[in-house]
């Protein structure tokens, strides 16, 4: 069965893979699924046709015959659990992968879109820059913590997981902060999983999408 996720018809980033679709590329791309991309522009995001895929109007969201699926951290939960490579047989281990992609999304993604608000969306207010030590701390206060949880391990519950992968990608959205180079085992983490065949294969899939030539005629 075909599998088609939407992506930002360009995405604002130009191509750097921070879009949330690249998440669920990765994901496809461990589990060898090959997958269709309908880009979606900010106007038809929010009208009727894909908002009765998605009821927030974002991307992704993730189409499988009769199935819609809407918010990453389903949809990648969704792939892993019908496709071998990204949770562990053992029960127990599966049931930590899925914690840690839950810490992804509901403990670390949290401080690090409140950075991206308060540059994007506040930086011009004349308190930006007395708020900013307090949003750079929150996330130090998380990135500390996961710092201390993984040490010297190369992923953070033995073999590469769902759970690395949401992390990953949640932490690459502040690689070009400074922040995580702070925490030198983070960065090296991150690097992991950008080395990974997959992450490069979904980064360059966005890239050639997000910088592709309009149509002509
Ligand atoms: N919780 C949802 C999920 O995980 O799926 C969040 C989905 C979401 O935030 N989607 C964003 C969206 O559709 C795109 S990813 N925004 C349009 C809207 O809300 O109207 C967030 C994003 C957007 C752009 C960049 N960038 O250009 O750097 C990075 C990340």
């Amino acid at each position: 069965m075909t599998i088609t996720i939407t992506a930002f018809e360009r995405s604002p980033d130009g191509g750097k893979g921070l879009a949330r679709d690249t998440r669920v590329r990765w994901a496809l791309e461990e589990v060898g699924q090959p997958y269709e991309v309908r880009p979606v522009s900010f106007g038809a995001m929010k009208q009727p046709a894909h908002l009765a895929l998605h009821p927030f109007g974002q991307i992704p969201t993730y189409e499988e015959g009769d199935l819609a699926l809407f918010e990453t951290g389903s949809i990648v939960l969704h792939i892993a659990e019908h496709h071998a490579g990204l949770l562990p047989d053992d029960p127990n281990a599966r049931a930590r992968a899925i914690t840690w992609m839950f810490a992804a999304l509901s403990t670390v993604e949290p401080p690090i879109l409140e950075l991206t608000n308060a540059n994007l969306l506040e930086g011009d207010k004349p308190w930006a820059a007395q708020r900013m030590p307090l949003v750079e701390d929150r996330i130090r206060d998380r990135l500390g913590r996961l710092s201390a949880r993984l040490g010297d391990a190369d992923w953070l519950d033995g073999a590469f997981s769902a759970g690395d992968l949401m992390m990953v990608s949640v932490l690459l959205r502040i690689k070009s902060s400074g922040l995580l180079d702070e925490y030198p085992n983070l960065s090296a983490y991150v690097a992991r999983g950008e080395a990974r065949p997959a992450y490069k294969r979904a980064f360059a899939a966005q890239l050639a999408f997000n910088t592709r030539k309009p149509p002509t005629g």
